[in-house]
């Protein structure tokens, strides 16, 4: 897929908007955010477009900038409710359409960083509360789940950049299953300018080490979900820690205690995930982080 992303001249003519504006919105209010390319430049997404259009129909309402931004602010919060609330009832449900429509919102309203914190990852986390409590069937779960998957996967290649930073190789663990957090994440590198190649599920110690020493990633992320599949995924990190030049992180629930993450090489990520892709930003970068 091609960047169909647009530069802020385009923008501008597009919404009627001079560019001066647009940069001093973004630099008082942070609002909208967009994507940068190596170089610095901006480029705006679906969503940043809608932004920004809604920012220019409120000021010519009457209202001053700074009082439509808190209000755009708190519709978007509105709006990644509702878009919650309609996956895990889409799910429950086993309504195809009605998961294809609510992430076809979600792209055309809200930004990658949104999406994912405030969309994809509580969808997940309610979707996988109602399956224990019998609300949502397992075919319910993987319908929903299988179509945030290629989802994810349709938009990471909207972000992929075209001259990326380098490579950051991303991977389950070789008995975890459980790849979509880590596709999400890919997306929030993307958006930083890093290619993520994401190996996911289930990747074997072997593979990893071999896809570690071939394609000479920057980094390299492990995740795994369950305190079952812990032990293999430290295997996998204890193989490509002494590779030189890589930075080695891990995340996921499995490593939530913190007696879990003791003699584990590497850095544990947290569980805010864009905390982590920006402190993996920093480091990869080589500057020094903590997070
Ligand atoms: C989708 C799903 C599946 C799908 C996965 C599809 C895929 N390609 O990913 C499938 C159907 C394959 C699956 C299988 C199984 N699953 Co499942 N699954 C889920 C579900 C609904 C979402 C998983 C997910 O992506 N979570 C991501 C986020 C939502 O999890 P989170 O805990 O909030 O994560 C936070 C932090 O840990 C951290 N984090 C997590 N990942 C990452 C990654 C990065 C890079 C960073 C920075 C941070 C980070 O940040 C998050 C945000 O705060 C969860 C429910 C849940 N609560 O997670 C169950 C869940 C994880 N599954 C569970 C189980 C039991 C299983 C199975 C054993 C079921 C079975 N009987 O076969 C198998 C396991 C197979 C295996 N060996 O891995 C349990 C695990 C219980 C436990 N703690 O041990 C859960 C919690 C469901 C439940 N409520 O019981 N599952």
């Amino acid at each position: 897929m091609t960047d169909d992303r647009l530069k802020v001249k385009e923008v501008a003519a597009l919404i009627g908007v001079p560019v001066p504006t647009i940069r001093s919105w973004e630099k008082r209010y942070g609002w909208p955010d967009p994507s940068r390319t190596q170089g610095g430049h901006r480029r705006y997404g679906p969503a940043e477009v809608e932004q920004l259009q809604a920012l220019r129909d409120e000021i010519s309402k009457g209202r001053s900038a700074r009082r439509a931004v808190v209000l755009l602010q708190q519709l978007a919060l509105r709006r990644r409710h509702e878009y919650v609330d309609r996956i895990v009832r889409a799910a429950a449900a086993m309504d195809q359409e009605a998961v294809m429509h609510a992430l076809a919102g979600v792209t055309a309203t809200l930004s990658v960083e949104e999406a994912v914190e405030g969309v994809v990852i509580p969808a997940l986390r309610e979707i996988g509360r109602d399956w224990e409590q019998g609300r949502c069937s397992v075919a319910g779960e993987h319908l929903a789940t299988g179509h945030m998957k290629q989802w994810l996967g349709a938009l990471l290649e909207r972000y992929r950049p075209q001259s990326p930073k380098g490579a950051i190789l991303l991977s389950t663990g070789p008995a975890d299953y459980h790849s979509l957090a880590l596709e999400a994440f890919a997306l929030l590198l993307a958006r930083r300018n890093w290619n993520p190649i994401v190996l996911g599920a289930i990747t074997p110690v072997a593979s990893l080490l071999e896809a570690a020493t071939t394609l000479e990633p920057r980094a390299v992320v492990v995740v795994s979900h369950m305190a079952a599949t812990r032990r293999p995924s430290v295997d996998s990190l204890k193989a490509v820690a002494s590779l030189e030049g890589v930075g080695i992180f891990y995340a996921g629930n499995a490593f939530a205690p913190i007696r879990s993450r003791r003699g584990v090489p590497g850095a544990y990520l947290g569980a805010d995930m864009t905390a982590a892709a920006g402190f993996i930003d920093r480091t990869a970068n080589g500057q020094p982080a903590s997070m």
